[in-house]
């Protein structure tokens, strides 16, 4: 459904990035909301929302594992992971920039969930 839709973009949509580094990641996570407490891991992915839900249907996504869905072309991603043991702010991260195939789960129609790439 849509709200958990929303909710996919805001923690993983980020079209046209700035920097793709450490400090791009200390800023998103804060500016997404995901760093209280840090999150451990986080995916950004540098695609437009078509191509990303694209891979709910054939045209960009495969069957996947139990649930989830992969893309069949792989995107400009950004992981983003937390620096050190605690997750009490501020949260420092570990960027880490490539092009990749992912994994998602789908609503009806529209992505939900962020899995994993590769
Ligand atoms: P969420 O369900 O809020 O999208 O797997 C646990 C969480 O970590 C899940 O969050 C997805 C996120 N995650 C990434 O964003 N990138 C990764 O590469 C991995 C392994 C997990």
């Amino acid at each position: 459904d849509v709200d958990r839709y929303k909710h996919f973009l805001e923690q993983h949509y980020d079209l046209n990035p700035r920097g793709r580094n450490d400090a791009y990641c200390d800023t998103m996570m804060r500016r997404r909301g995901l760093t209280s407490p840090c999150k451990d891991t986080n995916t950004f992915i540098h695609g437009t929302e078509n191509n990303i839900k694209d891979i709910c249907t054939d045209k960009n996504g495969e069957p996947y594992k139990e649930n989830f869905r992969r893309s069949k072309s792989p995107f400009q991603v950004t992981t983003c992971k937390l620096r050190g043991g605690s997750t009490r702010p501020p949260c420092r991260y570990r960027a880490t920039a490539g092009s990749r195939n992912i994994a998602i789960a789908c609503g009806p129609g529209l992505p939900v969930h962020f899995d994993e790439s590769f």
